[in-house]
């Protein structure tokens, strides 16, 4: 387990079984931490990324308009306060190529690179546990260069957002026109001047995307399945004087982001109360406040918004009445207000998506009864049209949060691979791993907070958890750790009935896997991040309960 332990490791890929401590698989915010992280701790590591460089979903979502949706200031990594001090970001919300650079910076200013292998996909991930195997008790890993490694631990760093969703439409593959997925933009960008662009989804990649291409496109058309509700993002740049007034708090506002879901709160107002103990006249004044600080901050404009039916049902009908008050034809407008709760998909932060239904030159065609019927050559048949067009781009989103893991190959005790143990759905303990697969650790793994909290801040909370779990194995001279069977069916029904007690599933989202059909429906993310941090406390206050070291 130590580095003075792992002293076959090859940097030339020889082509010989390469042993390693730890392998972890992707490059975007997880991995590059996990591999700084265990650096750090005197550990070999290599890092395994399908992309030409580093930066996970930034890497991958270059779609005109991708921007986060988290405040820029937040989206950062917090482990290195120099770091923090040194980094200047431009905008409120960090653009794409922004994020993109600043990761990029992060894998140069630690010197990474000699740790991260581009370019290559894990194959297979075997962990062995036949007597007499020389790599008993190891993970044995395949990678796509033909190479076999081993690893002492398995460290997935997928992302929650990266496996993506392209529907089987009938007649895809007879269009003619180029076709393209938000999540696989060509990095030399698309020229869509005097084209007829056929958008299909209407989610956070649509939503971004869609004003942008209106602008260049001949004419665009929106596939709209179902309508997501869109809080304008109020996006500007972020001055100087803003920038300085945040770092001078840095570590204060670091430490409050584990406690609260928005750490920063500048510029955010902030409610305790619930809806109803205030006046008609009053709530409009939170709802029209929230409104206009932009962002998913709305989602938080009363405490129980997300919890209470009633009360969340007030705040969609203000978004409705502001749909409808952006957008001048009245049917197209009501084809644009969703009817479930807000919050429910995760909400959209725009820059003038209603306003773009304006345009001359933009329609939106309502597949919700339909579906999207057929593809032809140059057309696509939906919502009872032919509508004729030169590209298509299919917004349609990820195989959320399972997709990537069960890609993989992982293969734990008796040949029981991951998808097969998931097939009813993920089943993990604290979304950090799952019984059966020793040493295989899941960052932001399906049962954790991930993409209910912010993610970077999800991922150095995980990566800190791992680490300080492997410093535990060595004092104590474990050489394995797996979560317990009792543990993890206790915290998925657990993560559940806390879902339960919420909006999250009276509707269809990616949180419960309901875009891709076949998928089993299962609320995956735990919600609330400062509780979830409680509890990994907890459980390792109380010497990781929950979770078993076996004797190899
Ligand atoms: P999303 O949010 O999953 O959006 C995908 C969109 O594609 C959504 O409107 C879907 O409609 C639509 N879709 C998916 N499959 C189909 C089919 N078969 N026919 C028609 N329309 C379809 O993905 P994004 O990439 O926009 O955003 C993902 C996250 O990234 C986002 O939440 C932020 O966290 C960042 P549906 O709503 O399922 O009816």
């Amino acid at each position: 387990m130590s580095a003075t332990n792992s002293v076959l490791r090859s940097d030339s890929n020889s082509g010989a079984a390469t042993r390693l401590d730890a392998i972890v698989v992707g490059a975007g915010f997880a991995g590059v931490y996990m591999v700084h992280t265990l650096r750090e701790m005197g550990r070999t590591v290599r890092a395994f990324e399908a992309g030409s460089g580093v930066g996970g979903t930034w890497f991958w979502n270059r779609y005109p308009g991708a921007r986060c949706d988290v405040e820029s200031m937040e989206y950062s990594y917090g482990f290195s306060e120099k770091l923090g001090q040194e980094w200047e970001w431009s905008e409120r919300y960090s653009p794409q190529p922004e994020i993109l650079s600043y990761i990029n910076h992060v894998a140069d200013r630690f010197d990474l690179r000699n740790d991260i292998q581009l370019n290559t996909t894990v194959v297979s991930a075997i962990f062995c546990e036949e007597a007499g195997d020389p790599d008993c008790g190891r993970w044995r890993v395949e990678t796509s260069d033909g190479i076999t490694w081993t690893a002492d631990f398995f460290i997935t760093a997928v992302g929650c957002l990266s496996s993506t969703n392209t529907p089987d439409f009938r007649g895809l593959a007879s269009f003619q026109g180029d076709v393209y997925h938000t999540s696989r933009w060509p990095h030399e960008g698309v020229d869509f001047k005097g084209k007829r662009v056929g958008v299909i989804g209407t989610g956070s990649s649509g939503i971004q995307a869609v004003p942008i291409i209106a602008k260049e496109a001949a004419h665009l058309t929106v596939f709209q399945r179902t309508p997501n509700f869109s809080i304008p993002a109020r996006n500007e740049p972020l001055a100087p004087e803003k920038q300085a007034e945040i770092k001078a708090r840095y570590r204060e506002v670091r430490a409050l982001n584990r406690k609260r879901f928005a750490a920063f709160g500048f510029g955010w107002p902030h409610h305790e109360g619930l809806t109803f103990g205030r006046e008609k006249a009053e709530r409009r004044r939170v709802y029209e406040e929230f409104w206009e600080v932009g962002g998913l901050a709305y989602i938080l404009a009363f405490s129980d918004l997300l919890l209470d039916e009633r009360a969340n049902e007030e705040a969609a009908e203000f978004v409705r009445e502001k749909i409808r008050g952006v957008v001048d034809d009245p049917e197209v407008a009501e084809l644009l207000c969703p009817d479930h709760a807000v919050g429910c998909k995760r909400p959209c932060a725009d820059t003038g998506y209603y306003q773009t239904f304006n345009r001359e030159d933009v329609s939106l065609i309502d597949v919700s009864k339909t579906g999207i019927e057929r593809v032809g050559p140059g057309s696509v048949i939906a919502g009872g049209e032919e509508v004729e067009l030169d590209c298509l781009v299919l917004a349609t989103g990820f195989d959320a949060m399972t997709g990537s893991l069960e890609a993989i190959g992982i293969r734990g005790r008796d040949g029981v691979t991951l998808k097969e143990k998931w097939s009813a759905g993920p089943m993990t303990y604290l979304g950090l791993g799952s019984a059966g697969f020793p040493n295989l650790f899941t960052i932001t793994g399906p049962g954790s907070p991930s993409v209910l909290a912010n993610m970077v801040t999800a991922i150095e909370q995980h990566v800190e958890f791992i680490a300080d779990t492997l410093r535990y194995m060595e004092k104590h001279g474990h050489a394995l750790v797996e979560p317990k069977v009792e543990a993890e069916n206790d915290w998925v029904a657990y993560v559940n009935d806390v879902a339960a007690e919420t909006i999250y599933p009276t509707c269809n989202s990616w949180y419960l896997g309901a875009n891709v059909p076949g998928k089993p429906r299962v609320f995956m993310p735990y919600v609330g991040f400062p509780p979830y941090v409680a509890k990994c406390e907890e459980i390792v206050a109380k010497d990781y309960e929950g979770f078993a070291f076996p004797k190899g």
